[in-house]
């Protein structure tokens, strides 16, 4: 007897319906779902990672505690115990910053982790928090955080509106979009250029999205910003801004008019190796067409000016007056959760908040500022090896693999090994969950619910989709918000045998509270005690699930709007509910102080004259590093899955043809790739289609650690290119790290 279930896949920020058939409790396939509101049966390979996970014997199932040097399998009971032994006296000795946190990137994917890291890292209360934000989209959110009032005021390219979609650092082509939750974005593209629209892509690289563009245009490693730059001060001196209703919404138009003055297109082109009249080209057709969107992603923003060049993008998007227009960049309506559309309501047409604040503290090696809560994972190392007050003693890692996806790789893990104590919440044993002294194991994807409460803040179309549990929770596993909970109460001092029953009620009352304590919110001044009986017997992530939806732009506001949402209703609609297309949001989203959109905000200003001086740079002949994504690779975590893997060596370094010849590398042979970091030996792959003075190798490869148990990807290892991304080098405004434009020598072995 087999069974179908639909459910959302939790691999990437595509946020696809699947199809799953299982037959008791085996998954037999995993289909598109041809239903899905949002994908409509679109997948990629990656979906099968589901069924593979599910089967992978080297997965994690019951938790390892280190006994005489040694992992060895343990209970529960046993675990947490070890857990409450080392872990509070390092707290009462050495303080809360004494222990660090690194949250990875399937958190977002999961409900547990969104929801229950947070309150975990409340309770513990230390300053030393990192995650893969900053290696990753940290400069986007300060960016936005500072121009619009919130981490997650990301404006989204409307693509299947547009007209003309300017596409700089991404190819989502190969990483199915990232701040763009847009399933099938092969086929948004392919319509966009069918209505007439027009795609350009920048890039390195011409990687299968620029295949799939209209024009491609090779640029310089890290040079975006003055690309960008150069843009506005077309729009600028050629008389082109027309911001449009966004006018009377904005401050800083001028100043920003001004700050382009040095940024003329002659003067950048020599930098980015885009001609001047391209520039001015570009320039013209963004402001000329009907609607139109620029939109940055990785390559954007893990580079030495991520946050100006990522600014810059909403700069132009703003100047254009494509800002939250149709077919501009547009502010989704997420139907749970989203900060800035809290309160709405009562608050009358215009938003206005708090805003962001930065360093709020610094790091204490290198001084380095906070950003929403969090330091940069490139300062963890030194934090922990550096000796005096405040080190670094002990870390929990949860769905994160820093050993492998954070820079100066090598400093890293010598770091981990010599931690006091080290506890990971994780799937496998791997590069860095080796180090740890009690590792806790997770249900996989088919025994946990689904809920994107991060991508419906980033999706080109306002959707819910709830997905329970394929497979309830096998024996001997714990929810993963369990782990996390009993791990609050450890470092709250409640030890592990707290209740966690009242625990998690307390989360619920807390969330609930909060909710009710922002302006104009649906469910202020309402009796607390009636609204999460309301919620019951729901417990877990569905309670917190229901109340956000609940209390959301969506919701029923606990019966005030009775057709409204709420968990309920998602649950009678497997294949999802459609929201509709993004609608114009401005000025109801901003949560600036002003209340305003803030084209120049002063530490992006600040910043500014950085990048003047890297104008004049010129290349020196050498050749720098940038990474890529793979389709059937995702980060480092889903090579031990042995379809995904097949097949040719896919961690290889690319090279020009050009270069090659200089440098002696031949197709398929090996070169030594040296930078200030460190070295690798890589496969080499001649290629025309990446720029000459550029090498390219993909991240997450590197899996030869002894004492890992990834017995499949062992057999594929591929290099770590970490090694060679070199921690010091920080975008300053993001603390984010630099991992694309990083200067290497390239050798023939
Ligand atoms: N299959 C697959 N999908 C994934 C992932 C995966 O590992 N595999 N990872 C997921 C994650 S965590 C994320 S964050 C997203 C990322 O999604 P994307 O941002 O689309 O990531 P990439 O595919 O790496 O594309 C980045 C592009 O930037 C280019 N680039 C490098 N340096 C520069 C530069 O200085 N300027 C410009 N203009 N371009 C540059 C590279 O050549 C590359 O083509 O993908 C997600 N999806
Ligand atoms: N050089 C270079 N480095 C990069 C990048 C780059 O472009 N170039 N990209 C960066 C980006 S965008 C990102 S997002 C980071 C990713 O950095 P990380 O998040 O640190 O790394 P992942 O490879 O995603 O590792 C995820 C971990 O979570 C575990 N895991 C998977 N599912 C679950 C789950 O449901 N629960 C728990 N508890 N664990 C789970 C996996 O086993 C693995 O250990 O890498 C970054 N590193
Ligand atoms: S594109 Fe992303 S969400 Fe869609 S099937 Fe592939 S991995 Fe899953
Ligand atoms: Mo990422």
């Amino acid at each position: 007897m087999t069974e179908l279930h639909y459910r959302t896949c939790p691999f990437c920020e595509a946020t696809c319906g699947l199809e799953v058939e299982t037959s008791g409790r085996e998954v037999v396939s995993v289909r598109g779902d041809a239903r899905d509101v949002f994908s409509h049966g679109y997948i990629c390979p990656k979906a099968t990672g589901l069924k593979h996970l599910d089967e992978d014997p080297d997965r994690l199932r019951i938790p390892l505690v280190r006994r005489a040097g040694e992992l060895v399998e343990a209970t529960w009971e046993e675990a947490f115990a070890e857990i409450d032994r080392r872990l509070p006296p390092i707290l009462a000795e050495h303080g809360r910053h004494a222990v660090a946190v690194y949250l990875g990137n399937p958190n977002v994917h999961n409900m547990s982790g969104s929801l229950y890291t947070t309150v975990l890292v409340r309770a513990l209360g230390s300053h030393n928090v990192y995650s893969a934000s900053t290696v990753d989209q940290m400069p986007k959110q300060v960016s936005a955080g500072l121009m619009f009032g919130t981490m997650l005021s990301v404006p989204i390219p409307d693509v299947d509106r547009t007209d003309y979609l300017l596409m700089l650092g991404a190819n989502p082509l190969v990483s199915n979009g990232s701040l763009l939750t847009a399933p099938d974005i092969r086929g948004r593209l392919r319509a966009l250029r069918e209505r007439g629209g027009r795609l350009v892509v920048v890039d390195p690289v011409r990687t299968r999205t620029a295949q799939a563009a209209d024009e491609h245009h090779f640029i310089r490693p890290g040079t975006d910003a003055l690309l960008l730059f150069a843009l506005v001060n077309v729009l600028v001196t050629d008389g082109l801004t027309d911001l449009g209703r966004l006018s009377e919404h904005t401050n800083g138009v001028a100043e920003v008019a001004q700050l382009a003055g040095d940024f003329t297109p002659e003067a950048v082109a020599p930098a980015c190796g885009i001609d001047a009249a391209t520039i001015r080209r570009l320039a013209g057709e963004l402001a000329a067409a009907p609607r139109a969107a620029v939109y940055g992603r990785i390559g954007s923003c893990t580079q030495e000016f991520g946050t100006l060049a990522s600014w810059l993008v909403d700069v132009i998007n703003v100047l254009t007056g494509n800002l939250d227009r149709d077919g501009g960049a547009m502010f989704p309506l997420a139907a749970a959760g989203q900060r800035n559309a809290q309160g709405r309501r009562a608050q009358g047409p215009g938003g206005r908040g708090k805003g962001v604040r930065f360093g709020r503290w610094t790091s204490r090696v290198r001084g380095v500022p906070e950003t929403f809560g969090e330091l940069p994972v490139a300062c963890l190392a030194e934090e922990i090896e550096t000796p005096g007050d405040g080190q670094v003693r002990a870390l929990v890692t949860i769905a994160g693999n820093p050993a492998l996806s954070t820079p100066d790789a090598e400093r890293l893990d010598r770091a981990l090994h010599g931690l006091e104590f080290v506890v990971s919440v994780d799937i496998y044993l791997n590069e860095t969950t080796r180090h740890a002294d009690v590792v806790l194991p997770v249900p996989p994807p088919s025994q946990r619910s689904h809920y994107d409460l991060a991508f419906g803040q980033l999706a080109v179309r306002n959707v819910a989709n709830y997905s329970p549990p394929i497979f309830p929770v096998a024996d001997g596993m714990l929810d993963e918000w369990q782990t996390l909970l009993r791990l609050t109460a450890i470092v709250a001092g409640q030890g592990p045998d707290a209740d966690l029953a009242a625990l998690d009620e307390f989360v619920a009352k807390t969330l609930l509270g909060m909710e009710q304590s922002v302006a104009g919110s649906p469910v202020a001044g309402r009796d607390a005690g009636e609204l999460l009986a309301a919620l019951a017997p729901r417990t877990g992530p569905e309670r917190l699930l229901d109340l956000l939806l609940r209390a959301g732009p969506y919701g029923d506001h606990f019966g005030a709007r009775p057709d409204g949402l709420t968990l309920g209703v998602l649950e009678t609609n497997p294949h999802g509910v459609d929201l509709g297309p993004l609608r114009p949001r401005i000025p109801e989203v901003l949560r600036t102080p002003s209340g305003r959109i803030e084209l120049a905000p002063e530490p992006i200003v600040a910043d500014v004259p950085r990048l003047l001086a890297a104008l004049s740079r010129r290349s020196n002949g050498g050749m720098v590093l940038i990474g890529r994504r793979q389709l059937r690779s995702n980060n480092s975590w889903m090579h031990n899955l042995g379809p995904l893997v097949r097949g040719r060596d896919q961690c290889t370094m690319q090279v020009h043809p050009d270069d090659a010849v200089r440098l002696g590398l031949a197709d398929g042979g090996h070169a030594v790739v040296t930078s200030k970091a460190g070295s690798v030996r890589v496969p080499v792959e001649v290629t025309e289609d990446i720029m000459t003075g550029v090498v390219s190798i993909p991240h997450g490869w590197g899996h030869h650690a002894a004492g890992a148990k990834m017995a499949v990807a062992a057999e594929h290892p591929g290099v770590n290119t970490n090694v060679l991304a070199d921690g010091s080098q920080l975008d300053p405004l993001s603390g984010n790290a630099v991992l694309n434009g990083i200067p290497v020598e390239v050798a023939a072995v």
